[in-house]
Formats: structure tokens, sequence, C-alpha cells
């Protein structure tokens, strides 16, 4: 047909496509790739995988075309490429979708994720799909488990009762990270706390590395990640000072990051759900205590932070003594300190720390300057002095500065034995268990007589009990307790009655280790074979959006340091380089079922086809930026892929012809446009690459219609080259166009066009500058100079500023390109 449908072009490709199978990393590897092996030059493009719940959204549709637009370059330009896909298949979506449905989640899980492939395919992303994987599948989780186990043998995985994040409509724990403004980060709930018992993974024992090992990832991840990941990570330095406390033997230690400032402690806080509050709380004081816990436990830690609040806090009935001066100082407990940071204790200085100021105020205990900022006395205002000043009423440190005041306290607390400097995180160790079906199953086998027992590596994949029919509503325990036989299991050790361990782990962790997964997806003999992860590791280009920019990406980059630790690989880093894209909004908000502003992906696709579509995405702006669909017009792309396709069935030349034999100023466009348009790739600048191939299909039409006609070498020569660079967005159309052009399929591996760096070189033209209208200079200009840049260039000339001989200039006449004109007072 001469007329361009989209409908049969998808369905004529499509399969010619799968029968070629294209995509395949180590394509051109002989049958024994040991002997015969694919030596080109690898590249590993990794999109982040998706979550199987429901069909693909138009948030993939944005992001597989640009990580397909990367992929697609660099098979263009003859790289060996790994482009691998996979299914993110565990975790609560799923499970509360298939509670919802009254069905299994496993059979949910594979229907969508059957209907995700399809999509897949016939959006044409390049993956390789041999190499699929399913992280809910037992041949994945098998190795999830084992590095679980190689965790625990190395200390990294532990068990400790603590209070908890919990989602009480979910029933389950979640991580700090998954607790977003004090709520639920799936349901939205307000988050509580509950003690519970769980395990843990260690990552603060990598929070110095996750940090210095950010250095070479600047400029190649994007900065806000990068800063969002130091801010979580949340290193300071200060000091731990030991305070003596009444009825106890042992001093209790503070972190502070002010040790300069202890002569300024007038009293002393602690958080009060920390063993210690109970520990020293004296008895008359037990019940208002205890009262006041209650209170906090139903508090969320983001309100609990929050400086707006009123402070509260309860009076312990003890004192401590401040280490400097031997000053007896009250002790309290405040919810505005956290159990788990720091010591869970502090020295408050209300005279320069705001918090401390305002419970001080509140509870009329003494404030007391230390360092003397030139400010207000903040008893008075209510304002702390937080910033740099001389110390005063501070005994041997008075007169010094901040720093050297922080140094000199240091120095006395270390001779002393009072203390020490040190470093702290904000990071806290990663709560991995869940108390959730449709997970991995932890493989650690509970013994009365043993106590924790690893399952034997020979016994993994510890597989999920079927349940089928069982109730997976959330009830805060695990419903793997209910597989009575799946629980009871003999004591690898002693052969005696033990049970299994009934949770099962975050999702996050079967996303730890993913991309390694995909580098040897068959091999039985552990999670990876080395020899291939050597080969394609460390992943040159990640796709993925801004929401995984501190938990996926941090707990993937501790998986590589501590298999790096494991010698199981040889690298730190786990992402050369990482791209976020924007989100597609609606109307400027962001899509959602209650504001009915959803678009649903497979309807575009209906309507404009996959090329428009995607070519939309990319058009659309910066990769970066969202993409508001009301502001963007897939019609107005379906009509240029017409327009591109047209040129193709109008060129009547044979394919042998010698491009050098066409027209001149048509081929100079053409070199120009692969010049800039491979440029622009490589920046990451698509949609300015496909302005310009914009720019090349109208020099053709016009060439064709108006100037030397559609047999002419220079037309064909450009019709070529669009196509080949069109297959990286519209791999459709430009495969009908390579067809029609009389070449075989695919133009997918046709390889990308070189240019002539003459043909490309930008044109010039002569300028003149002229000082009072005499000529006194000339320039070899670009015809889109500007006039700003013409003045720059006409004053830097010394012929210029001879012929002005220092006079002042009264006007200067600018005509770019071709004249500027400078009249001298
Ligand atoms: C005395 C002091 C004086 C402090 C002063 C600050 C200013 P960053 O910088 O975030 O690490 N702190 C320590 N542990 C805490 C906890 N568990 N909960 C709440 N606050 C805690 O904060 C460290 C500072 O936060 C510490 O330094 C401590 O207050 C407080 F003029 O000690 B500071
Ligand atoms: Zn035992």
């Amino acid at each position: 047909a001469d007329t361009y449908d989209f409908h049969t072009i998808q369905g004529k490709w499509l399969p010619v496509w799968q029968r070629m199978d294209p995509f395949r990393a180590d394509r051109l590897a002989g049958d024994n790739p040991e002997v015969e092996p694919d030596t080109r030059e690898r590249r590993y493009l990794l999109d982040m995988f998706p979550y199987p719940s429901g069909d693909l959204h138009m948030g993939h549709g944005e992001a597989y075309a640009f990580g397909d637009l990367l992929a697609r370059y660099w098979f263009q330009q003859g790289y060996n490429v790994l482009h691998p896909i996979g299914w993110d298949a565990f975790g609560l979506p799923a499970e509360n979708a298939a509670i919802r449905r009254n069905a299994h989640p496993a059979e949910w899980t594979y229907a969508n994720i059957e209907t995700q492939a399809e999509s897949f395919k016939r959006y044409a992303v390049s993956f390789d799909w041999s190499r699929r994987l399913q992280t809910c599948d037992p041949s994945y989780y098998h190795w999830t488990q084992w590095l679980f186990l190689r965790f625990y043998e190395r200390g990294l995985a532990y068990r400790k009762a603590s209070y908890v994040n919990w989602c009480p409509r979910d029933q389950t724990v979640l991580a700090n990270e998954q607790v977003v403004n004090g709520n639920c980060e799936r349901c939205g709930s307000p988050v509580t706390k509950r003690e519970l018992t769980q395990w843990y993974f260690k990552i603060t024992d990598y929070a110095q590395r996750l940090l210095d090992d950010m250095a070479p990832l600047e400029g190649r991840w994007p900065e806000r990640v990068l800063s969002m990941q130091r801010n979580w990570i949340g290193r300071s330095e200060g000091a731990y000072v030991d305070f003596a406390m009444e009825g106890r033997d042992e001093p209790v230690t503070v972190f502070t990051t002010r040790p300069d400032t202890l002569y300024g402690a007038t009293f002393f806080v602690v958080a009060p759900e920390s063993k210690l509050a109970d520990e020293i709380c004296a008895p008359e004081q037990r019940e208002a205590f205890e009262a006041y816990l209650e209170q906090v436990k139903r508090e969320t830690e983001i309100e609990r932070l929050s400086t707006e609040r009123e402070k509260t806090g309860v009076f312990l009935g003890v004192h401590a003594t401040n280490p400097v001066n031997g000053e007896r100082i009250p002790v309290w407990a405040a919810d505005y300190v956290l159990a788990d940071y720091g010591t869970g204790a502090v020295m408050a200085v209300p005279a320069h720390d705001q918090r401390d100021l305002e419970f001080a105020l509140k509870f009329g205990i003494p404030v007391r300057v230390v360092v003397e900022t030139g400010q207000p006395d903040p008893a008075e205002t209510g304002v702390a002095t937080a910033g740099e000043g001389v110390h005063v009423n501070s005994a041997s440190i008075d007169g010094l500065g901040k720093e050297d005041g922080v140094r000199a306290m240091i120095d006395w607390l270390d001779q002393q034995k009072l203390g020490r400097g040190a470093v702290t995180f904000r990071l806290r160790d990663w709560l991995v268990s869940r108390q959730r079906y449709w997970g991995a199953p932890i493989p650690i086998i509970h013994c009365p007589t043993c106590g924790e027992v690893p399952v034997p590596d020979d016994q993994l994949p510890v597989e999920l009990p079927d349940l089928r029919g069982a109730d997976l509503s959330p009830k805060g325990t695990s419903p793997l307790a209910a597989a009575t036989e799946w629980v009871q299991v003999a004591c690898p050790k002693c052969g005696g009655d033990a049970r299994r361990d009934t949770d099962t782990m975050d999702t996050f962790v079967d996303s730890s280790w993913y991309y390694l997964r995909y580098c040897s997806p068959n091999y039985q003999d552990g999670p990876f074979d080395p020899e291939d992860v050597r080969r394609w590791m460390p992943v040159d280009q990640y796709v993925g959006g801004v929401e995984h920019a501190i938990l996926h990406l941090l707990y993937s980059r501790f998986f590589t340091k501590v298999l790096h630790d494991m010698g199981a690989v040889d690298f730190t880093e786990p992402f050369k380089a990482l791209l976020n894209q924007g989100q597609v909004i609606n109307q400027g908000k962001a899509m959602s079922k209650s504001l009915g502003n959803g678009i649903d992906l497979g309807e575009q696709l209906g309507e404009y086809g996959v090329d428009a579509i995607r070519l939309t995405m990319v058009f659309a702006g910066p990769p970066e930026d969202d993409i508001d669909w009301a502001d963007v017009s897939p019609s107005g792309s379906l009509r240029f892929i017409q327009r591109a396709w047209r040129i193709a069935s109008d060129v009547t030349s044979e394919p042998d012809v010698d491009f050098a034999a066409g027209d001149l100023a048509l081929r100079k466009v053409t070199h120009k446009v692969i010049k800039e348009v491979t440029e622009h790739v490589e920046s990451f600048k698509f949609n300015v690459a496909v302005a310009r191939l914009m720019e090349l299909v109208n020099a053709v039409r016009k060439a064709i219609d108006t100037g030397p006609g559609p047999a002419d070498p220079a037309v064909r020569e450009a019709a070529e080259r669009l196509a080949v660079m069109l297959s990286v967005v519209t791999p459709y159309t430009a495969e009908d166009m390579w067809e029609r052009l009389g070449h075989e399929p695919t133009v997918a591996l046709a390889g990308w066009p070189t240019y002539d760096p003459d043909l490309a070189a930008a044109d010039t033209l002569t300028a003149v500058a002229q000082v009072a209208g005499k000529l006194r200079d000339k320039f070899e200009v670009s015809p889109d100079i500007s006039e700003d840049e013409l003045r720059q260039l006409a004053l830097a000339s010394e012929r210029v500023q001879s012929a002005l001989a220092g006079r002042e200039i009264r006007k200067v006449i600018v005509r770019a390109p071709k004249l500027i004109n400078i009249v001298p007072a």
C-alpha cells in the first residue's frame, strides 16, 4: 500500500523481528563462545525493571523510550550490547491486588508479566529476551536466599528487637525509606511504632564507603541523586561525652556536634522509648513517665522532629553530672530526642540549640550563653544562637572560636577519658524482614537447642509453601506461620524439632542484585557466573525514575560493596552512569484516579501507534523534565513520521548509487544533521536530536519537490541516513523505510551513519568591521552569529582598536551577520 498505516506496519515487522531476534548480547559469538567469543566492545544498558502491577503505563512508555533509544544507538554503533529485561515480581502491590481479586499472588503476577512482556514487544524495545528473569521464580530467589546467608555469615544480617515503623493498614513493617511524610509509601496510612524482633542488614558498616565512593559518580549521576544519598547517609562529626548518672554505675554517653558548648549544658534528655529512660526513671516519676511514653508511641517520627510543635517531656527524677564542671543537671525524657540516633541521649544546651531552648523556656530550665555571637540573649528572644562566636563562661576554652573550641574540648575529654571525637551517621541499618507472604522466605531455622541455624546451601531454595486458598490478608504475623507442615522442620545441626523463620524479605533485597543475574541468568552454581560479570559489569548506563534515588540505588551500591569484600566481584560501584527521566503528567498534575486525569498507554498506542507515542515522549523536552501530556501532540508526531516515510517511498534511485554525485547543498544538510544528531544523542539531548531530524525531512522534501528531484543520489543518501537515525526512536517506520529503499531487515543493525567533516562543517561568510564608516577589519563568521558576538569580535580586533585610538565610542551599529560600524565620539 502507498499510504502510511501504522497498524499494517506494526503487524508486518513485529513477527519479522521476533524471528530475527536481533538484540541478543554476544550475538556474534560462535556455537562455542569460549572458542569464538563476540570480541566487540561491550556496553551494558540497564532499564530499571518494572513491577508487574497491571499493564505498562505512560511512565513505562517514557522510561523505556529513552532507555531503548540509547540501547539502539549503541547497537547501531556496533557495540556488543547487553540490554536485558525482567520483573521485580515479589512484594506488596502484587499481594494486595491478589487479595482484592481473591487470586493467588503468583497467578496474578505471572499473568501481568505476560501482559507486560507482550506490550514491551509491541513497544519494540530492543531487549535480549533470552535473559528474562522474574524475582519470584525459585531459580532467582534461590540466590537471593544464598546471598542472605553470605551476609549472615559475615555478621551483616542479624536480628534485633526494636521499635519499627508499622503500617496499621498493610499490617507490616516498613523501612524508614518507605515512610513518606509519616505515611506508608504504599497505602498512605499514617505510620505508627511497634516493638518487634526483625532481621536487619548492617548497611551502617558501609556508611563511610557509600559516601566516599560517590566521587567517581560526580557528573555521571544526577547531582540531585548524589545529594539525596549524602543527606540520607547524614554524616556528622562531633564527640561522644560521658555523663555520670545518678543511681547508675556506668556513665551515659551522648553524641554532640558541639562539645565546645559543654559549659552551657543545663539539662540532659533521653529518648522516652530508650531502655535507659525506663532504667533510670525514679519511682516517684514512674507513673508520669509511663503515661508520657504511651503518648509518644502514637506519634510519627515526622511529628516528633517537627520544629512547629510545642515541646513535651517529663522529668525522670534523677540528675546527671556535667563532666566539665561537676554540675548536677536534671534528666528529662522528651520526644524530640530519637532512640535510634547517636546514643539516644543528648546534653541540652538551650542557649545554642533551638529545640533545647524551646524546651528550657517551657519547663523553666536555665539558659546559659557560652558562645558570644553578638546576637541578643536567647532567653529573651527565644532564638538560639548557633553561629560563630567567641567562647565565654567556659573556663579553659574562653576566648577561642568555634572550631578551636571543639578541638580543644575533644583533646581535653580524651585526656580525661571522659569522651572522644566521633563521627555518626543518620543512616540506619536496613530492616529486611516482612510479615507477608509474597516474598523470598528468610532461609533460617530456629532451633530450641541450637538457636538460629542457616538453611544449608544444598537445601536452597526454601520455596514458598503454596497456601492456595489461604487467607493472606495482613494480620501482623507472617501468613507463612499458618503453613504448619512447612514451618516444622528438622534442625540441620542437631536434627531436633525446629521451626522455619516465617518472615519474607523486603523486595528491595531482590532488586539489589538483579543486574548481576542478567549477566548469566541461567547460571546454576551461584548467583552469577563471575566470568560473565567480569565481562559485563559495571553497568554503563542505568535509566530509571528518581523515585529510586535513595532506596534502591543505595541498597544496590551496598550489595556491590559486600560482594566486592567477599571477593565475588572486582568493582565497588554497580552503575557508572545514571539517567533519571521525568514523570508523565497531565494538565500540570500527576495522573491519578481521583483527579480523573489518567492517560492510558494502551489507548494512546491504539490511536497513534507505537512510533508516534515513542517520538512524542522523546521530543517532549529534555529527558529529566516532566512531560505534560496536555502540552504534547501525538498527532503532530504521527504527521512527521508519515512525512519521513513518504520520502523513502519517493526515492527513485537504486541502492548502489554513488552519493558523492548527489546535490551538494542537500548533502551538506545531511552531513551536518548526522553530526549534530550524534552529538545530541551522546549528550542525552534527545529532543534536540529529533528537531534536527525534522529539519532533514524538510530539506529532503524540498529537494524532491522543487530541487534536484527524487532520482538525485543525495536524496537517497538523506533518506537512508534518516531511516537509520530514526530507527532509535521510531523503529517500525524506520524498518519500513529501509525496505522501501531496497534493503533487507533489519535497519536496527544497519550501522550508525558517519559524516564527512568537510560537508558537515558549518558554512561561514565574511563580516566587515568599520570605524566611522571606514573598513578596518574582516572576520569569517557563522551565518547565525548574534549581534552581541559580532560586537565582541569587532571590539577585540587590534585593527579596530588602533583605528579608535583611545576615543570614546558614541554608537555601534550592528547588522549581523555581515556588518558592524563603530562610531567614535
Ligand atoms: C549539644 C548541642 C549544642 C548540639 C548545640 C547541637 C547544638 P546532627 O548534626 O543532625 O548530627 N542529638 C544528638 N542525638 C540526638 C538524638 N538521638 N535525637 C535528637 N537530637 C540528637 O545533630 C547532632 C546534634 O543533635 C547533637 O549535638 C545533639 O545536640 C542532637 F549548640 O549536642 B547537640
Ligand atoms: Zn538444633
